[in-house]
């Protein structure tokens, strides 16, 4: 492909030098260059054809067994002092981190393919929409990369003359945690990434640009960049609301992002518009409008199902990217939760010999398929739309089996912006280390932040008070327990009927009942229509504990001071209101 743009060529030009590949390829995200590439990934073991009569177009990635997941503490925002970083990321000077890059890309290429591709993140054509270019020596990532993102022509057009893209370098390395980092270089709109193969470690438009780099240019610029699902709910007399959703990673956005409605919700439905990023601002009109960067979706393959998300299941058939899931021997796929019962005999992510008598897990917990977001039955007709979609609801979400009710509403977008700022939620398999660990994760953004958190939240206010109608805000929860242990709430197509009353909140029609920590619903505004859920349990999902909540308002005074000296006086503020309320309630 012909590229006369000499910023970019300039820069190809210095990772050539410093890379040393045999070659360089300008992607253009042609069907040819798929096929190419499919061809020789198939050949050197890096991607197995699946069943083509069966599951056609769609292949498995094996990746190494050490490089499944994110890697949190071998990745680094490099500002320039460690003050612009904050408390809660990682920091590097940049000094340090492009002496030991440099190091490790010297000659990193040599003998093989150094791969250029132009990116857009976001709809062509659109105010919101940022360019990227990553170069890689991974075949795997820019299969990914194609589906993921808008590859060739599309951010060539956007870009034009201009320098104003992201300089995304990638380099396999030798794929040893020993010798891997992922480094943002906000300042200079700059991602380096080393020594893996991952997802969100080397597809390098996902995280690294759509949300650390991106977060760090939206407080520039006034906007915000977040780790939300988009949706629009549809009422059955046809009037959609576009509502976003935060949650941490593997915590079931992708499934609620495709929601399928239960039997007795005739006329609602949902539209997908994204699973996992929002770049949100604030329009002309004084309301909030929100894109889906991406062009794809990366989900969680374990715990997908018909019952779970059919319309991912539907999606998933053809035209797919597996990574780390199980191979039947008849060439298709199987993974925990699948519709299909355990097979007798199957290959596991690493490719050995599995049974239902083995101890370890078929497909990996975090094994992931790649697809592109026009396969998907729900998507919505805005998905394209440059302008956006206006935004009328906020959610938090995270795993919590205690204290947090299954949905309650903010006063209004500072006590909103408090209850993103405390979000806490018990780890999961998607970035490496312990599962089901508590930990503090301010709008599900922990693991992206571009810069100090105080910072974050202030953008959040500031942003907030250039809305005259801005989204209410809801915090929700779907995994509170009973004393048995198990989830009180069915979740998944069921979670529709807390979207109705979020949508019906919108509306000015769900009554509500005033707790001390927000609005949850009154008993009779939640539907339970076709749902067996007694009354007990529903007050035990909607219970809330001043005595539990005592203890979460110390827990979240020390993480405000954890959080550095940036929080802003608001944030203390609701802090201090909330201690105020929960001590008046408490018996
Ligand atoms: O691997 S990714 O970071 O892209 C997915 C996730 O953890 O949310
Ligand atoms: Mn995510």
């Amino acid at each position: 492909m012909e590229i006369s743009n000499q910023h970019l060529l300039a820069w190809v030009e210095e990772v050539r030098r410093l890379c040393k590949p045999e070659q360089v390829v300008m992607c253009d995200g042609s069907e040819a260059e798929r096929e190419r590439l499919v061809k020789e990934c198939v050949s050197a073991g890096e991607l197995i054809a699946l069943n083509q009569d069966k599951l056609p177009g769609c292949y498995l990635h094996r990746s190494a067994p050490h490089d499944v997941a994110r890697t949190e503490q071998l990745t680094f925002v490099c500002t320039p002092t460690r003050a612009e970083t904050g408390t809660l990321a990682n920091w590097m000077s940049p000094e340090d981190a492009r002496t030991k890059l440099t190091a490790l890309y010297d000659g990193a290429m040599r003998g093989r393919v150094m791969y250029v591709i132009p990116f857009l993140m976001g709809p062509p054509g659109s105010t919101f929409s940022k360019v990227g270019v990553e170069i890689t020596d991974s075949r795997y990532v820019v299969l990914n990369m194609r589906i993921m993102t808008r590859v060739g022509a599309p951010a060539l057009q956007h870009l034009g003359d201009s320098g104003d893209f992201t300089r995304c370098l990638h380099s396999l390395g030798d794929l040893s945690p020993e010798r891997r980092f992922i480094c943002h270089f906000p300042q200079d709109n700059t991602v380096w990434s080393v020594g893996s193969g991952y997802g969100g470690n080397a597809l390098l438009g996902k995280k690294c640009m759509a949300l650390r780099i991106a977060s760090y240019l939206g407080r520039k610029e006034g906007w915000l960049a977040e780790h939300m699902l988009v949706v629009g709910v549809q009422r059955p007399d046809g009037k959609v609301r576009y509502l976003t959703g935060a949650f941490p990673s593997a915590c079931g956005k992708t499934n609620l992002a495709m929601l399928v409605p239960p039997q007795n919700f005739a006329g609602w439905k949902v539209w997908t518009v994204g699973d996992d990023i929002a770049w949100l601002r604030p329009g002309p009109d004084g309301r909030l409008w929100a894109v889906n960067p991406e062009a794809g979706f990366f989900g969680v393959v374990p715990g997908t199902s018909s019952k779970t998300n059919p319309n991912a299941m539907e999606m998933i058939r053809r035209n797919t990217i597996y990574t780390n899931v199980a191979l039947r021997p008849d060439g298709t796929v199987w993974w925990e939760g699948h519709d299909d019962p355990p097979p007798e005999r199957c290959l596991d992510w690493q490719g050995r010999e599995w049974t239902p008598a083995s101890k370890e897990k078929a497909a990996h917990p975090n094994s992931r398929f790649t697809v592109s977001a026009t396969q998907c039955r729900s998507i919505s007709p805005e998905f394209d739309n440059p302008r956006g979609v206006p935004i009328d609801a906020i959610l938090f979400g995270a795993r919590r089996r205690d204290t947090i009710p299954l949905v309650f509403e903010a006063r209004n977008w500072q006590h909103g912006t408090f209850l993103g700022a405390t979000l806490t939620s018990e780890t999961t398999a998607a970035a490496t280390g312990a599962v089901g660990v508590l930990r503090r994760d301010p709008m599900a953004m922990l693991p992206f932040l571009g810069y100090d958190v105080g910072d974050y939240w202030q953008n959040w206010l500031d942003v907030g008070s250039r809305l005259t109608r801005p989204p209410r805000v809801f915090r929700v929860n779907w995994f509170r327990t009973g004393p048995d242990g198990n989830f009180l709430w069915p979740g998944f197509g069921d979670n529709m009927r807390v979207l109705k009353w979020v949508i019906d909140r919108c509306d000015d029609r769900a009554a509500g009942s005033e707790t001390c920590i927000g609005t949850v619903p009154a008993r009779n505004a939640l539907d339970r229509q076709g749902l067996d859920l007694k009354d007990a349990a529903l007050d035990a999902l909607l219970r809330v504990d001043p005595v539990e909540w005592s203890q979460a308002v110390s827990a979240q005074a020390e993480f405000l001071v954890n959080a550095g000296d940036r929080v802003p006086p608001a944030i203390r503020a609701e802090h201090a209101r909330l201690a105020a309320r929960v001590r008046e309630a408490l018996p």
